[in-house]
């Protein structure tokens, strides 16, 4: 096989410059421009929100961040601190008092009744419903929202400062898993260019976040509870506060060897979250949660990384029961089934 070479790749120029001057016309008569985040704000979509507030030549008390949730991830709270961007709490009447309202890296349906209109629409996820927004630029084919903005910046010749040079630069990253999925010769060229205006060591900070004391006290507690049968790897954690641990614990149990694939369950509020993984020569791990769980919660994902959330009323009608150490054999149970026509031998302590 030859090498391609991605200098070959040529970026819509011309294409991108009309695109902006139709967003400037739709936005420049509005006073203020709120800038709506998907509800549990990610890298991606709070980048991409900054990197649109200097496109458009404005500053943060005319273009606010919003989001109906909470930043959660500890990773994402960093980098809101580090590089200083605050997001305000959405409600739709605040949204409603706004001249224009841009979406970025979500699309207005999954808000459902609490956006009343979006005038922007930036995203890259597919299309999932028609969109009834002034001006909307989906581009499935990228990787990341920031490859989108990344192109407006350079279309309009901006001054990219090292603060959001380092924003767009981690939202690509994040969001292709650092180049490991979904990422398309825009988003390595987007990277690229990005690459030498970072700072890094502000990303180094935000990679590598601190961790709550009592994250260990909790790793103590579960890591006990771990099980492999054939290659797979079990965890059942119990009831948790925060949902991001669960699919921090898949990452990090994925690194044990002659693991093909791993299961972490928690109980969140009224769910049960599950989160799954695999190192991608095995099935798809989207396929199997879909399987397995779409008829009593939603489940679905990418090959090697899947999430199936089921309320534990569903859970308990089909599996009998919701006690931590029932739930912990019944995961293993199916996924053994499942992947390995496996029956599991019965739970001897936890
Ligand atoms: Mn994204």
């Amino acid at each position: 096989m030859q090498l391609a070479n991605p200098g070959a790749y040529e970026v819509d120029q011309d294409g991108n410059k009309a695109r902006l001057e139709q967003l400037r016309k739709l936005t420049d008569p509005a006073e203020r421009v709120a800038l709506l985040l998907q509800d549990d704000p990610d890298p991606d979509g709070i980048a991409s929100a900054i990197a649109l507030r200097t496109v458009l030549g404005r500053n943060r008390a005319t273009t606010p961040l919003f989001s109906y949730g909470t930043t959660t991830r500890a990773e994402n709270l960093a980098m809101l601190r580090l590089l200083d961007v605050t997001v305000e709490p959405a409600d739709t009447d605040t949204l409603r008092a706004f001249p224009c309202v841009a979406l970025l890296d979500v699309q207005p349906p999954y808000f459902g009744d609490r956006l009343n209109h979006a005038h922007v629409v930036i995203d890259h996820h597919p299309r999932v419903a028609p969109i009834d927004a002034e001006y909307c630029d989906l581009r499935p084919q990228y990787g990341a929202t920031s490859t989108i903005l990344t192109e407006y910046l350079e279309a309009c010749e901006a001054d990219v400062s090292q603060r959001l040079a380092t924003a767009l630069l981690y939202g690509i990253k994040s969001d292709t898993l650092m180049l490991n999925r979904e990422t398309g010769p825009a988003d390595l060229r987007a990277f690229m260019n990005l690459y030498p205006l970072q700072n890094y060591s502000v990303l180094r900070r935000i990679e590598r976040p601190e961790l709550p004391l009592a994250f260990a006290h909790f790793l103590v507690r579960v890591l006990p509870r771990l099980r492999k049968q054939m290659g797979l790897l079990t965890l059942h954690v119990g009831r948790v506060e925060r949902e991001d641990v669960i699919p921090q614990l898949a990452d990090f149990c994925l690194q044990f060897e002659n693991t093909e694939w791993v299961a972490v369950s928690g109980k969140w509020h009224n769910e049960l979250v599950i989160s799954v993984r695999n190192p991608g020569y095995v099935r798809s791990a989207g396929d199997v949660v879909r399987k397995l769980f779409n008829t009593i919660g939603r489940a679905g994902g990418h090959r090697t990384m899947a999430k199936a959330r089921i309320p534990l009323r569903h859970w308990r009608k089909q599996f009998g029961s919701t006690h931590d150490s029932a739930v912990s054999a019944a995961v293993e149970s199916v996924f053994l089934q499942e992947l390995y026509g496996e029956t599991a031998p019965p739970l001897g302590g936890t």
